[in-house]
């Protein structure tokens, strides 16, 4: 990725920005690709942008499509429960059978490759969290791979997790290798890089810098003179780890971000599975993935996935309770770092505004209904009692 864009392109990425419809979106974008300058440096980004020209210029049939009533698989899909997690694999990796052996959907498994033809959702509940599973039409990870390639991965994208299903029968170290490369093409990162930036637009305020590491290439200044230039004048900026200034315009671009992943290693059930697992954990490029091995025939460690997914997403669960009530029965399912404030926003916007104080029981008070304030971390399992005024 290129830092220093030229200011005509920076200009450009700003009507990309700005731009409502995908039609205009295109335009902008092939105004922008035709300002950024062409060589190594910005071959990264040149790829990016086409890619997203192509997508958008799917979008755009795909609307087409529906008015004029044909019924061709449809590639969204609603998300529901606590979160959404996407499986993506080559054909026959067992995609479908993993759905319905973690779900309640039943489906029938048609033994040929690319014989799922649309995206499908189902609904896994690990202990009490519900977290939507959806199985996708089968991909390649090398070549040029099925018409709807850039579909299922733009739907990883959007997912709040994904799952990489690899056939371990098959030689999994050089499938992980392409999967690895192909994915970051589309600007999914499996694991966080080493330098993190996060930007979050805000209404007032100027542009804060929070540096959690450091600035490689330059300082707090040039990142807010970056982000002028893109005409982003209020934000928040949290760096961590050793950044340089082009991950920060990487992620002013939106071009690749870290996606919450984990590798399931399925069909450990066969003969040469195990040694072939053992080859992937010992494989040093691979280092720091989540890797699950399971069988979705046998249903072998099924509910590992599961806890390893809630783990993942960094989801806790929160029990309210009302002030001489009982405890409910289902919880609220956070993100880690939630508040009592954030379970008080959850529970009624009324609740929070008359907020006094909470009593907590659970792992993150030493004392059994500890009195806590609204900017309390509340832990999993914890249970939060609300006083707010009447
Ligand atoms: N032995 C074994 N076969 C599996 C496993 N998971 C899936 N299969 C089989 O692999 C084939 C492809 O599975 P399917 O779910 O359709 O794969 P998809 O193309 O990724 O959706 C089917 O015959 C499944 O029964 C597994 O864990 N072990
Ligand atoms: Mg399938």
């Amino acid at each position: 990725m290129p830092t220093n864009l030229p200011p005509e392109a920076r200009a450009k990425w700003i009507k990309v920005m700005e731009a409502r419809s995908p039609e205009e979106k295109i335009r902008a974008l092939q105004e922008f690709i035709s300002a950024v300058p062409k060589h190594k440096g910005t071959e990264k980004l040149l790829y990016w942008a086409r890619r997203r020209l192509r997508e958008l210029r799917e979008e755009i049939e795909d609307k087409k499509k529906k008015r004029s009533g044909s019924r061709g698989p449809t590639f969204f899909i609603e998300k529901e429960g606590a979160a959404q997690a996407v499986m993506v694999g080559e054909p026959n990796s067992g995609k479908t059978l993993l759905l319905s052996r973690l779900t309640n959907v039943r489906v029938e498994i048609v033994d040929y490759p690319f014989s799922t033809q649309a995206p499908k959702p189902g609904m896994l509940f690990v202990r009490d969290v519900p977290i939507q599973i959806v199985d996708t039409p089968s991909i390649v990870f090398s070549g040029e791979g099925p018409k709807w390639t850039s579909r299922v991965l733009g739907l990883a994208r959007n997912a709040d997790a994904l799952m990489l299903v690899i056939d371990m029968s098959r030689n999994p170290v050089v499938q992980l290798k392409r999967a690895l490369e192909r994915l970051e093409e589309y600007g999914i990162l499996l694991r966080k890089p080493k330098a993190h930036v996060g930007i979050e637009r805000t209404s007032s305020g100027g542009i804060n810098v929070i540096v959690n590491g450091k600035i490689v290439d330059g300082s707090i200044e040039d990142v807010k003179k970056m982000l002028r230039d893109y005409r982003i004048h209020h934000a928040i900026v949290r760096i961590f780890g050793e950044a340089l200034l082009e991950d920060i315009e990487a992620t002013v671009l939106g071009a690749r971000s870290y996606k919450p992943s984990i590798i399931v290693a399925n069909k450990m059930d066969l003969q040469e599975a195990r040694e072939n697992f053992y080859k992937l954990v010992e494989t040093k490029e691979f280092n720091g993935l989540n890797m699950v091995p399971v069988s979705a025939k046998t249903g072998e460690n099924l509910s590992q996935l599961g806890f390893k997914l809630v783990e993942v997403l960094e989801l806790i669960r929160v029990y309210t309770k009302q002030p001489g009530g009982e405890v409910a029965r289902t919880p609220l399912v956070l993100r880690r770092g939630a508040t009592v404030m954030d379970v008080a926003k959850s529970i009624h916007s009324e609740i929070a505004k008359n907020f006094k104080y909470a009593r907590v029981w659970g792992k993150s008070v030493r004392l059994d209904g500890e009195r806590v304030g609204s900017e309390h971390v509340v832990e999993d399992g914890d249970i939060v009692e609300i006083h707010a005024k009447a």
